[in-house]
C-alpha cells in the first residue's frame, strides 16, 4: 500500500519532466508554487480545488473566474521571472521562469 501511495505522488512529477506545462490549483495554492518554462510556450493552470480561482500576472494578462475541474491556458511570450496571482486569494503566488 505504502508503495501505491509512492507512486502516486510521483507521477505527476514525470509529466513535469516530459514538459507538459500544467499547474494545479488546489488548497488555494498553486502546485507547483515555481515552473520554468521556455520562451513562447503556455501553461495550463487546472483547478482542482473546491474554490472558484482566477489568474492574473502584472502586465501580461487577468484571466475570468474559473470553477472547479475548469482550466485557463495563457501564453508568456517574454522571457524573464513573473509572478501570477489570483484576485479571489491574494496570498495564491506561482513563480513563472521563463527562458
Ligand atoms: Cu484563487
Amino acid at each position: 500500500m505504502k508503495k501505491l501511495i509512492l507512486i502516486l505522488l510521483v507521477l505527476p512529477a514525470v509529466s513535469f519532466a516530459q514538459g507538459t506545462n500544467v499547474i494545479n490549483q488546489k488548497g488555494r495554492r498553486f502546485i507547483p508554487a515555481e515552473v520554468t518554462i521556455r520562451q513562447g510556450q503556455s501553461l495550463t493552470v487546472t483547478n482542482n480545488d473546491e474554490f472558484i480561482h482566477q489568474i492574473y500576472s502584472e502586465g501580461l494578462f487577468d484571466s475570468a473566474e474559473r470553477r472547479p475541474g475548469q482550466n485557463i491556458v495563457e501564453d508568456f511570450p517574454r522571457s524573464g521571472t513573473f509572478e501570477v496571482r489570483c484576485h479571489i486569494h491574494p496570498k495564491m503566488k506561482l513563480i513563472v521562469h521563463v527562458n
